[in-house]
């Protein structure tokens, strides 16, 4: 037997690959699972297969080693130890916003770097790392991968110019477990057929604001008033004074579901102008909507919260909060809709993937959320409110970030699109308050085909 069988099939033994049935990521149903993780259970077959990948790579000329994280790291550190040559390690977690290097050791610019890869699908996350480490000054000429599960992924990267070494195919794989008896002929038959004929990811269709399970009274009256006025248009009334705000809300109020406020840059503001805007808000059907941004402990945002001149508790519909303080500080805007913050629109904001993972689950835990806002999509039991919305214009000149109503309803699945400036700058803001209900409610409608 060569040392790869035997390597495979002890490997094998650990569980590295299972059969059955199984639901990938990408929502595919497959006969087979891998998962290369259980090798480092085994040191001695972690050695062994550092000392084959080593062997693939002998002529290639790289000065560092790095894993693609997580099953990759233990198999690079020990290539690391085995060859002499240093490791650095890449970061998961930081998408290269904020001011961690995403790229952790000691190198130099210019540095042939190795990536070591456990499993190849499309190779569209290894393209994203070697983006990543290429970015930091490193360069990257090959790679070398434990198995392909030949769905194009060599390929794309071949086309690239990368050179990359890999260890199996999957059909080798499964060639090598069939003739040592470990899977018999209509497994075989059965893993083959997936392999020449991979199924396309099943499509996850958007769900329609009558369909979605929002339980939360505010959500459902906001779904309500969108429905019946076919807007899912928020229109954000940033002007400084009562006049100017009365003004924008008597003019679009017929086209919008909420109006959204920052009172705290309103120069003369009062509960008369509270009062009104509840009756326009009344008779023009639509809720009054506070872009608080509540961002500190419980206690301080209770008193933020129904103290101080503005007293948000006793008028506003709907609050947006961060979630940065945790799950229970959340628990204090009892009566009102709230809004989470998960992600921002603007150029460089810090909400990178992990934030907003962690965000989206404290939003989900918080029956008093009853949404968020994100430039992304998000699970269908929470709205999705999209700032950042612009026909005209791709960015302002302080970090703020435009994408059309057809963007955002298509690809975030965006349900309530947030208009400022594209509505209370225009000449005519009813006009462009038409204007942005319609084609917003067009492209919510076509985003559904
Ligand atoms: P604009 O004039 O359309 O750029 O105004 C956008 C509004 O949405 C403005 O009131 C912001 O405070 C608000 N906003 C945003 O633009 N981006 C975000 O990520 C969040 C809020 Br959260």
């Amino acid at each position: 037997m060569q040392p790869r069988e035997d390597f495979l099939l002890k490997a094998y033994e650990l569980g590295i690959i299972k059969f059955g049935n199984f639901i990938l990521k990408s929502g595919i149903e497959s006969p087979f699972y891998v998962d290369l993780r259980p090798l480092a259970s085994s040191p001695q077959l972690l050695k062994t297969l550092a000392n084959q990948l080593l062997d693939l790579v002998e002529k290639s000329p790289f000065e560092l080693i790095c894993g693609v994280p997580y099953a990759a790291l233990p198999m690079g550190t020990t290539m690391s130890l085995a060859s002499g040559t240093p490791l650095i390690i890449k970061r998961k977690e930081n998408k290269g916003y904020g001011t961690k290097r995403m790229v952790e050791g000691i190198y130099h610019d210019g540095q042939n770097c190795l990536l070591v890869e456990d499993v190849i699908t499309s190779g569209q996350s290894l393209l994203e790392t070697i983006e990543e480490v290429e970015r930091e000054g490193l360069k990257v000429t090959d790679i070398v991968v434990v198995l392909d599960r030949e769905q194009g992924g060599i390929q794309k990267l071949k086309e690239k110019g990368y050179s990359v070494h890999t260890l199996f195919t999957i059909n080798e794989v499964i060639d090598l477990l069939h003739r040592f008896h470990r899977l018999d002929d209509s497994e075989v038959g059965r893993i083959k057929n997936f392999l020449e004929n991979p199924p396309a990811p099943p499509v996850k269709k958007r769900v329609g604001l009558d369909k979605k399970q929002i339980s939360h009274p505010v959500g459902k009256k906001l779904i309500e008033i969108a429905l019946k006025k076919n807007s899912n248009l928020i229109a954000s009334a940033d002007v400084i004074s009562s006049a100017e705000l009365i003004k924008l809300a008597k003019d679009v109020g017929e086209h919008i579901v909420a109006l959204k406020l920052h009172t705290d840059i309103i120069r003369d503001f009062s509960f008369e102008l509270i009062e009104e805007l509840k009756q326009i808000s009344k008779e023009k059907e639509f809720l009054l909507f506070e872009d608080r941004k509540f961002g500190d402990i419980g206690n301080t945002q209770d008193l933020q919260f129904k103290e101080g001149m503005y007293r948000i508790a006793s008028w506003a519909d709907m609050i947006t909060s961060h979630v940065i303080a945790g799950e229970e500080s959340l628990k204090v805007f009892d009566n009102v809709g709230v809004v989470a913050i998960v992600e921002m629109s603007t150029k460089g904001t810090l909400t990178d993937d992990y934030y907003v993972g962690k965000a989206l689950n404290a939003a989900k835990n918080s029956p008093n959320v009853m949404g968020a806002v994100a430039q992304r999509k998000v699970s269908d039991d929470l709205l999705l409110f999209t700032p950042g919305v612009n026909m005209s214009s791709s960015g302002d000149s302080k970090g703020q970030q435009y994408n059309t109503p057809e963007k955002v309803c298509s690809e975030y699945h965006t349900d309530f699109i947030i208009v400022g400036r594209g509505i209370y700058k225009a000449a005519d803001a009813a006009l462009a308050a038409k204007t942005y209900k319609e084609s917003g409610w067009a492209a919510y409608l076509n985003s559904f085909e």
